[in-house]
């Protein structure tokens, strides 16, 4: 698909000041959702603001002072400087609607519980209002998400209007796949497949060149085995309250009223699996707040080999860490 928009696109667009190459309507399926991560070198994920935003939209939140401090790009997305619009995905998804006493995800949820083959599972994000605000600087990519139990299984297919190859994409598949193994996890379902439909397949001029590097990595990576890092299951044991004490911790490292050792985060009563997330808010509280050359090299040590591998290739002081403060 990468490939397909770079090299053979179908059309030059230059909506709002972003110049693209486009490709109408592509689609890809994962069989499993679980493995949503890309270990590229050329394409630097960062996994703290995967993880932020995953528990930011679980949470149904739209303040901007969470997501905003892991990705200062999106404050230029809000109209009032506290909260986001039509991105701030899970606040349309995990608030009751108007008039409703249950959100859409409840609603969805306890109508697949009663009629497990249903076609109605739909939780719609985008909505035409949005484009009545004039110069809306923040209207919704993601038109919905589709929730479908098949054979003790939760697939789910999503639907964009619009996605950035290079960026959006890769943040939109890491946390609709948490939502959708949270989802199976409310339900007592095992994961299915993960479909991602797009309307506006592009690649933005200003990252063209990344992705030629990304592809070229790919290519010659191809005779040997790609890097992969297995992701672990979601706990079972997952809540909305497993989420809300994540974020308590969370918005303690966030404003600096804590600092966490790993024997802090394993005295916890957090499974391994979201303690994970912690690590990566003390790695990311190291960076902002005490401004580290070098980070803990215990709590790096501490993540997952795949988180500790993206980390080490975002932040030099993460390498730093992981070399051993040799140069
Ligand atoms: O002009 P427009 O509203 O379509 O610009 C939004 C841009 O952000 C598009 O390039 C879209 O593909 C990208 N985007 C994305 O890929 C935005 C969001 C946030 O809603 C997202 N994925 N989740």
């Amino acid at each position: 698909m990468l490939r397909q928009v770079s090299k053979a696109h179908e059309y030059r667009i230059a909506a709002r000041g972003n110049d693209a190459r486009e490709v109408i309507g592509v689609a890809f399926q994962l069989p499993d959702p679980r493995q949503r991560l890309p270990y590229l070198a050329q394409r630097k994920v960062n996994p703290v603001f995967h993880f932020a935003e995953a528990l930011w939209y679980l949470a149904g939140r739209r303040d901007l002072e969470m997501i905003g401090y892991y990705a200062p790009s999106m404050r230029s997305s809000s109209s009032n400087g506290t909260t986001l619009g039509g991105s701030a995905y899970g606040y349309m998804l995990f608030n009751p609607a108007e008039g409703d006493l249950l959100s859409p995800f409840e609603r969805v949820l306890e109508l697949l519980r009663s009629e497990t083959d249903s076609k109605r599972g739909y939780l719609p994000v985008f909505s035409s209002r949005e484009l009545a605000v004039s110069d809306n600087p923040d209207v919704a990519c993601l038109a919905g998400l589709h929730l479908l139990p098949r054979d003790g299984r939760l697939h789910m297919v999503c639907n964009m209007r619009a996605n950035d190859l290079d960026c959006g994409l890769l943040s939109d598949v890491f946390s609709f796949t948490m939502i959708q193994e949270y989802a199976a996890i409310q339900m007592g379902l095992e994961l299915g497949t993960y479909t991602h439909f797009i309307g506006s397949a592009h690649i933005c001029d200003r990252n063209a060149e990344r992705v030629v590097r990304v592809l070229r990595e790919e290519l010659t990576r191809r005779p040997r085995k790609p890097l992969h890092f297995p992701f672990p299951a979601m706990p079972e044991s997952t809540t909305p309250s497993t989420i809300a004490q994540v974020l308590h911790h969370e918005q303690l490292l966030r404003t600096n009223q804590a600092q966490y050792s790993i024997a802090d985060i394993a005295s916890l009563e957090l499974e391994p699996y979201w303690q994970q997330a912690l690590v990566l808010f003390e790695v990311y509280r190291q960076l902002q707040h005490d401004q580290a050359d070098q980070v803990d090299a215990e709590i790096l040590g501490a993540l997952w080999p795949g988180l500790r591998w993206l980390a080490g290739h975002r932040w030099p002081a993460c390498a730093a860490a992981l070399d051993g403060g040799n140069p």
